[in-house]
Formats: structure tokens, sequence, C-alpha cells
């Protein structure tokens, strides 16, 4: 019988052992979040920008069936070049490695492996949530309902502004998933800076990030994620007004063309890439240099030893 265990990479095992900090990272926005060639120089400022901060990178991912936290270069390359590489949520990793698939993990399963693991923060861009037509379609992300049951804080600029905000804050207080701003009391609208919804809660630097952390643990009473919503600089988000005509025309091509489900989020945030003719990916690229480099910071703070 194939045994089929998580295999977390040298690195990630000797800083897990040793207490030190480490980061999860996922790999759905590399194989389908940026457009090719792209993607894959940006997977490695990511990981570079976790090192710089003082964290060991852990992207996660799945080669050949084999669930891999911490993917080495080979095999970020892998998942960023080849083609059928699979989005996979939690429900598909049992499938996926069942059948010797390569996937790449979305918010949702790279939370819950992470979790599993033994790591505690994650950077990502922008969270999934509640689509537009969700009233019809039904549609929302696994993120939220992983995040309401995985102790994980996910470092992101809020939710990804293709979604319905509002109706994704109102689910993350349903599902009991925390959500502070970081230096903000304002939540992030991913490519804009203001999402038009304020937070409860702001936190001013990742000591008080990890203070949260430590009274999460030592209560014992929340067992769910913390979101820390971490906005762009006003003079680094997408031009407004190109925001909103190019998701105008982004949202009437998903009716014309008829997409649907899982395919969705990718769809929109090609079309963001092209129709702004890079904007967009600069933008992108930005965000999550900037939450990989908290997340770091965050890890630092919250780790049992610092940084070898
Ligand atoms: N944020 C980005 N780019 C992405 C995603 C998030 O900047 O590609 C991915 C994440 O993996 C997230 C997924 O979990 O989009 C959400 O997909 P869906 O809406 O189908 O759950
Ligand atoms: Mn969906």
């Amino acid at each position: 019988m194939t045994t089929f265990h998580i295999r977390p990479g040298t690195e990630v095992v000797e800083a897990l052992r040793d207490g030190r900090p480490v980061v999860a990272l996922e790999s759905t926005i590399v194989s389908h979040g940026l457009p090719r060639p792209d993607n894959l120089r940006v997977a490695r400022q990511i990981e570079q920008t976790v090192r710089d901060a003082g964290a060991v990178p852990a992207t996660i991912g799945m080669v050949g069936g084999e669930l891999v936290v911490g993917l080495d270069d080979t095999e970020l390359t892998r998942l960023a070049t080849v083609d059928g590489v699979a989005k996979l949520s939690v429900r598909d990793l049992a499938v996926a490695a069942a059948t010797g698939a390569d996937g790449a993990t979305t918010v949702a399963a790279t939370s819950a492996v992470a979790a599993a693991v033994g790591i505690g923060v994650f950077a990502t861009g922008g969270l999934g949530g509640v689509h537009r037509e969700a009233a019809q379609t039904f549609d929302e992300s696994a993120d939220l309902v992983t995040l309401a049951r995985t102790p994980i804080t996910v470092v992101c600029a809020g939710v990804k502004s293709i979604l319905d905000v509002g109706a994704t804050l109102e689910r993350l207080e349903t599902l009991g998933v925390g959500v502070v701003g970081y230096r903000t009391r304002r939540f992030p609208g991913f490519y804009l800076t203001d999402s038009g919804f304020d937070l409860d809660w702001s936190v001013d630097s990742p000591e008080q990030v990890a203070a949260v952390l430590a009274a999460r643990e030592q209560h014992g009473v929340h067992g769910g994620g913390l979101i820390v919503a971490n906005p762009l600089p006003v003079d680094e988000q997408l031009d407004p007004a190109l925001h909103d005509r190019t998701l105008a025309e982004g949202l009437a091509r998903l009716g014309r063309d008829g997409v649907t489900g899982k395919a969705v989020t990718p769809f929109l945030l090609a079309h963001f890439h092209s129709a702004t003719e890079g904007a967009s990916l600069a933008v992108n690229v930005r965000i999550i240099l900037r939450n990989a480099d908290l997340a770091a910071r965050i890890a630092v703070a919250a780790a049992p030893r610092p940084a070898a």
C-alpha cells in the first residue's frame, strides 16, 4: 500500500524542529493567479522576501501526488511551467494524491496543510470569498469555511476586489474568523487600498500580532484563523477608475463565456492582467511581496526561538 505522508523540505523540518520562524506560501497564485513567465520569477522573489525578513519560506504544493511543504526550485519550476496543474482546495488533496496529480494549493488547502505540520503564519495576495452573483450561484470560496476551523494567521490585502466584499466580511464574522487591519481600520480592497468597509480592530506591529496569537493559544477558546489585512499604500494601488472599468468588463465576459466555479477567479485575474497591460500584475506582485515581508516579521515575532 502506498503511503501518503506530507513531505516537508529539509530546511522546513529543521526550522520547525528548532522553533525558528517559518512562513507558508501558496502555489495557486503561481500556477493560476499570475501569468507566465512572470509567475516563476515572482514565486522566487516571494521566497527571497521571506528569507530577507529572517524566516524560512515553505511554498506548499503537490508534485506527482506528493504533498510538499517547502517546494525546492525544481518542483516550484514544475508547478509554474507545466500544463495541467490542478487547482487544489482541501477536498481535492486526497484525490489528487491518490491519482498522482500535480497540483497547486489554494489559500484553503495551503492553510490546512500548513497548520497540519505546525506552521502558524501564511502570506498570500488576496483571499477568496463570496462572489458577486453568490445569491444565485452559491459561489463562495472554501477559503472562508476552512479558515473557520484552521488555526493559521493569513496575511493578505483583504479579499480580491472581484468579490462581494461586504458579504465576505459578514461570512467571516459568522464563521468566527478573526479580522484585524494592519495599521488601518479600513478593510483593504486588494488592488485598491480601501474596500470601503470598516474594521473593528487594528494592530500596529508584528509583536502585537504575536501577542494576539499568544492570547488565542493560551485561552484555548478560539481554534480558527486570523486574517491580518495589510493594505497597499495609496500611491501603489491600481488606478481606481481603471480598476472599476476592468472589473465591469471582466464580469461581463464571465457571463458571456459561461465561466463558472473554480475557473472564475483565475479568469478574472487573467482578464485584469491583460486588460490593464501589466498594471494589475505589477500591483499584484507588490501586494504579495509586502504581505510576505509582514508575514515573515510576524513569524519572527511569534517564534519560540529567533532566526538562525
Ligand atoms: N490571491 C491572489 N491570486 C490568486 C489567489 C489569491 O492574489 O490566484 C487564489 C488563492 O489561491 C485563493 C483562490 O485561495 O485564488 C480562490 O479561488 P476560489 O475563489 O475559486 O476559491
Ligand atoms: Mn468558487
